[in-house]
């Protein structure tokens, strides 16, 4: 039987198309540049897919000054009735909040601000339906983290402060929510005892990419290149739909960025 999933219903996202400057967009390595061609077919199959799951999809322009705008995820948090603007911790990506504000002012009710010099990314934010969870990070600090908890009291969600593993971009580049108990993680970050009390799947070594996967209603999207990690998920009566991550992946990105979802 399947478990409750209700952290991972949604109905509603924005996304934002990508500029010709994803090439351009943040990587820690000196890899080679993602195809501009190849990022937006990519984007276009997780519309598809997110369309195909039952959300209806908002789709901003494309931000030329701002190369890694298509990952939404980063600058806002977005909640049934209530947005929060963060701050990304990184300077390049800074102008990309108040590029989203007006779209979550059109959407939401209630707005909040992450206030300056405190710095969090939504890649960061682990959203359960117990409490919101917060990895500190090269991005997310604890200034950041302390505001945001500030914020989500008043929502009425706790928060929960824990430690993104070193060298790794986000708390989420190395899990995701599966359903209301069950998270995929890798195993560096399970090791760390974060998800106590959760169900956890840990990915296999060499597919540490598909914990970043998305449940969104039935559908669960995880990166095409994590055959095993799908067979294990499918073998756990989850429905897995691969999304080709290759070109997003050279600069850092994997699914959940792409995306900022709710339930109105
Ligand atoms: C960056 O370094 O900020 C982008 N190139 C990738 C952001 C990925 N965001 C996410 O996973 N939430």
């Amino acid at each position: 039987m399947s478990k409750a999933a209700s952290a991972c219903r949604f109905n509603r996202a924005i996304v934002r198309l990508p500029g010709e400057s994803v090439i351009n967009g943040l990587r820690a390595g000196s890899g080679e540049n993602p195809s501009y061609t190849g990022v937006c077919n990519e984007h276009q199959a997780y519309i598809a897919a997110l369309q195909a799951a039952g959300v209806e999809v908002q789709i901003l322009e494309a931000l030329e000054a701002f190369p890694d705008s298509v990952f939404v995820e980063d600058p806002a948090l977005v909640f049934p009735g209530a947005a929060i603007l963060l701050r990304p911790g990184t300077a390049a990506r800074g102008g990309e909040t108040a590029a989203i504000q007006d779209a979550l002012e059109q959407q939401f009710e209630c707005i909040y601000a992450i206030p300056p010099g405190c710095f969090v990314e939504g890649g960061d934010v682990l959203v359960t339906p117990s409490k919101v969870m917060i990895g500190l990070s090269s991005r997310t600090n604890i200034d950041g983290a302390d505001a945001l908890g500030k914020i989500l009291e008043k929502l009425g969600r706790s928060l929960e402060i824990v430690t993104t593993p070193p060298a790794v971009l986000h708390f989420k580049s190395d899990c995701g929510l599966l359903d209301d108990e069950t998270v995929l993680a890798t195993e560096q970050l399970a090791k760390t005892g974060v998800f106590k009390g959760f169900d956890q799947i840990i990915t296999p070594v060499g597919e540490e990419a598909a914990a970043n996967a998305l449940r969104i209603n039935n559908i669960v999207l995880l990166s095409d290149q994590c055959p095993r990690t799908a067979e294990t998920l499918d073998r756990r009566g989850y429905t897995v739909a691969p999304l080709s991550t290759t070109e997003i992946g050279k600069i850092d990105a994997g699914l959940s960025c792409m995306s900022l979802r709710w339930l109105d």
